[in-house]
């Protein structure tokens, strides 16, 4: 088998000390933390769109990356040949998973009947990749935002036939995803939303998009593809509200069409940020709700604003992070996802490792904080004792709905007061977070 990267060694976990900067110093595929491997609890993904489609433009000047392998040209070939660099990037890099929209491995044509022509040709090439090396599709998804046609949104396009445009898209992407094994299918609503509610019918364009994802749900149980549909909140960017804002806005819409069963979440820390939460809030919100499926793994800048797509490295996050997933008891067909990009200015080839190797370690860490706080009961204890008053008496009466507003005033007539509360430690409890850290 040809080598498209002879520079690049596989790289290997060498501990904490080592002087190596391509080596995992805290990410040990095979070390075991609560039961599982650390290769199992993640099941990281690399994203073809940003690792290895993206030029690392900005809306003020041209790509700057170096991708020596790439012709620049919109071929097919050039298409199957980048599908074999990026298996032996993602195989040395040691990642079990990659995502995908369809629009990232293969070139459109010009016609549909084309475009999905040149999809077979990738896809084939992304099997014989698969199989040779084992790596699996975490899941895929359709571009609905990037051309022209997608102007006024996909599914919530005023234009009905950019709504069957755009159903006959997902249906093919759908198809190659479930050839390709995919764990699971994501609806990410780029134009989903609107920039001026002056020229748009709000109440129409929901229902348009609650109809089209009936229609992918009765798709999907047509050609039997098992995984979950994701669908992954974002608030803004590039529209100026987009109708999968945030966790709550999501379920809620999964809620009012009848989508609950076959729907979880994807999410994007940095959309999380966007929306005005914390990555954390979202993820308990998700996991209140049992719809955690999957995650986006990066971080934005708060002082930019926008969706930077940034490698994550906050210990912090990906600690709090960890504490939700474990709790959930770990993604079932979902994994850590790095939909994160590397700066315009690092264009070379080994920045895309140094930024997958500080995103794995920055998550390995993360994992080994929250099982140690777990662990010792760190933080589960204290919360345990706050809600104390709800284990038994009163409390648990409520809980077990055996109570009404007339005992309840019975029971506080009687009684005159509250029970004085107990402090909230919260900065206790951060002091304690530190400790671990
Ligand atoms: C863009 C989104 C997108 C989805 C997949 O902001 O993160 O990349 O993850 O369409
Ligand atoms: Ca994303
Ligand atoms: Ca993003």
């Amino acid at each position: 088998m040809a080598e498209y990267l002879p520079n690049i060694r596989k790289i290997q976990y060498e501990g904490p000390q080592t002087k190596n900067r391509l080596a995992f110093r805290h990410y040990n595929p095979d070390e075991v933390v609560e039961g599982k491997t650390m290769k199992e609890h993640f099941r990281f993904s690399v994203v073809y769109w940003h690792t290895f489609r993206n030029p690392l433009s900005d809306p003020f000047g041209v790509g700057t990356a170096i991708r020596p392998w790439d012709d620049g040209s919109e071929s097919v070939e050039n298409a199957q040949n980048r599908v074999r660099v990026a298996f032996e990037f993602m195989e040395k890099l040691g990642v079990p998973y990659y995502a995908f929209h369809d629009r990232d491995v293969a070139p459109e044509g010009d016609s549909l009947r084309e475009t999905n022509a040149n999809l077979d040709a990738v896809a084939a090439v992304l099997k014989e990749e698969q199989d040779r090396t084992g790596i699996k599709l975490l899941w895929g998804t359709a571009c609905l935002f990037a051309n022209r046609r997608f102007m006024h949104g996909a599914a919530t396009s005023c234009n009905a036939d950019a709504f069957a445009y755009a159903a006959a898209q997902v249906k093919k992407a759908m198809e190659v995803t479930h050839m390709l094994g995919g764990e699971g299918y994501t609806f990410w609503g780029g134009r989903e939303g609107y920039s001026t509610l002056l020229n748009t019918d709000l109440k129409r364009e929901m229902d348009h998009l609650g109809a089209f994802m009936n229609m992918a749900v009765d798709y999907k149980k047509k050609i039997g593809f098992g995984g979950p549909f994701y669908i992954e909140p974002k608030p803004k960017e590039p529209t100026k509200h987009q109708y999968d804002s945030d966790v709550a806005a999501c379920v809620n819409f999964l809620r009012q069409y009848g989508l609950m069963d076959h729907f979880k979440l994807n999410i994007e820390a940095n959309h999380a940020t966007l929306a005005g939460h914390s990555f954390h809030h979202e993820l308990e919100t998700a996991i209140a709700c049992d719809m955690l499926g999957s995650i986006d793994a990066n971080t934005g800048d708060m002082l930019l604003g926008w969706d930077t797509d940034q490698f994550p490295t906050n210990i912090y996050e990906t600690t709090f992070a960890m504490l939700s997933i474990l709790k959930m008891g770990g993604f079932v067909t979902g994994g850590v996802n790095f939909d994160a990009k590397v700066r315009r200015e690092s264009f070379d080839v080994d920045d895309l490792l140094h930024a997958h190797i500080g995103g794995m370690d920055t998550f390995a860490r993360g994992l080994k904080i929250a099982a140690k706080l777990r662990e010792d009961k760190a933080l589960d204890n204290f919360v345990a004792e706050r809600y104390s008053s709800w284990d038994s008496g009163i409390g648990a009466s409520i809980e077990k709905g055996g109570e009404t507003f007339e005992s309840l005033e019975k029971y506080m007539l009687e009684k005159g007061e509250v029970t004085p509360n107990t402090s909230g430690r919260q900065e206790m409890l951060e002091n304690i977070i530190n400790d671990y850290i």
